[in-house]
């Protein structure tokens, strides 16, 4: 009975990763490790949000614990543990982190072919009111037998081989897309499993929302400007858009994936590259989107073809359904 097999023949994360692994008869697991090791990360900084409000009420934060050392932030503790996870995985050789200033270059013991580039936990100013925060990550793969050296993470997204985002929010929830679709995978927290309950995501060609900061109005370009002013007085007769925007990359591009529409960082006379991160944040969204059947675009090119200088850099994007995001290029190529 369908059913009841859904309730007993669960598809977790790693189960899924093995049956994609399998379609590649040269494949010997070594993705499937590093992502038990990334699911790791993720648990552990679900089980810390979770407690965050809790450790403020009982007074731990701040606090001096047993060894003496204070009560780390969340953001840094999340960072200590994706950099613990990912090195001791044996798999990955270059990390770039939003939390550090240098990439991490692996020592050669515990070397393996891939680079992770991630935000342990993006979204942070929203920690201390319980809004949906989250980690994000890209996966590159090195040329074997070569030395690895910072171009290997300076590459266009187009490059990656996997992107993905957890979320830390009413549940928790993992996207993934190894370049076949997108999935999504919640945590059952009796379990301690991701399981499929999202398969093959496809983002709606069009959609009724866009997720913008508009308090950054004034300094806008005009395409910018004109494409919001769209969205509220539409030309053609069709409803305005709704305005949805939580300030949480992963809380607005998730809902965007699945509700479609457009999330908008754009450029601005203050910030003439946005806000928003190329590396971690810019190119696992767009990679996203794209394989949901979506667009992600720079303002100038489609953002997976940008081609990074430094790990840190910003750029400006715009990016969700296919058919919204046609139009915000239409805009711009026509001020080009
Ligand atoms: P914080 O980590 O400082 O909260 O920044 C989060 C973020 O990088 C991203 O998650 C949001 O999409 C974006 O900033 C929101 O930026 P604005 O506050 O400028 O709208």
């Amino acid at each position: 009975h369908a059913a009841d097999a859904h309730r007993t023949d669960l598809m977790t994360i790693t189960r899924h990763a093995l049956n994609e692994q399998s379609k590649f008869p040269e494949s010997r697991g070594d993705f499937t490790i590093l992502l038990s090791h990334i699911v790791l990360g993720c648990k552990f900084v679900c089980t810390a949000v979770n407690k965050a409000g809790l450790a403020k009420l009982i007074g731990l934060a701040g606090e001096t614990n047993v060894q003496g050392e204070e009560q780390k932030k969340l953001d840094v503790l999340s960072n200590e543990v994706f950099i613990k996870a990912l090195v001791s995985s044996g798999r990955t050789c270059i990390l770039v982190s939003e939390e550090d200033e240098e990439a991490t270059f692996v020592a050669e013991s515990s070397r393996g072919k891939y680079c992770v580039v991630f935000d342990p936990l993006d979204g942070s100013s929203n920690i201390d009111c319980g809004v949906s925060i989250g980690t994000i990550f890209g996966i590159y793969l090195v040329e074997d037998g070569v030395e690895p050296t910072l171009d290997d993470v300076l590459q266009p997204g187009k490059n990656m081989v996997a992107a993905g985002y957890c979320m830390y929010g009413s549940s928790c929830t993992l996207v993934l897309s190894t370049g076949g679709g997108v999935n999504g995978f919640t945590l059952d927290p009796s379990l301690g499993e991701f399981i499929l309950t999202h398969p093959d995501i496809k983002i709606p060609k069009k959609g009724k929302i866009y997720s913008v900061n508009e308090g950054n109005a004034k300094n806008w370009d005009s395409p910018t400007a004109k494409y919001v002013e769209k969205c509220k007085y539409p030309e053609d007769g069709s409803a305005p858009k709704s305005l949805r925007y939580i300030g949480s990359m992963v809380a607005d591009v998730h809902r965007t994936l699945l509700y479609g529409g457009i999330f908008l960082y754009p450029a601005d006379k203050k910030s003439p590259n946005g806000k928003l991160r190329v590396l971690y944040e810019v190119f696992p969204m767009a990679f996203l989107m794209e394989q949901a059947g979506g667009q992600a675009f720079t303002g100038k090119e489609r953002a997976l073809d940008l081609i990074p200088t430094s790990i840190h850099e910003r750029s400006p994007i715009f990016l969700g359904s296919y058919d919204d995001v046609e139009e915000i290029k239409a805009l711009y190529a026509a001020e080009a």
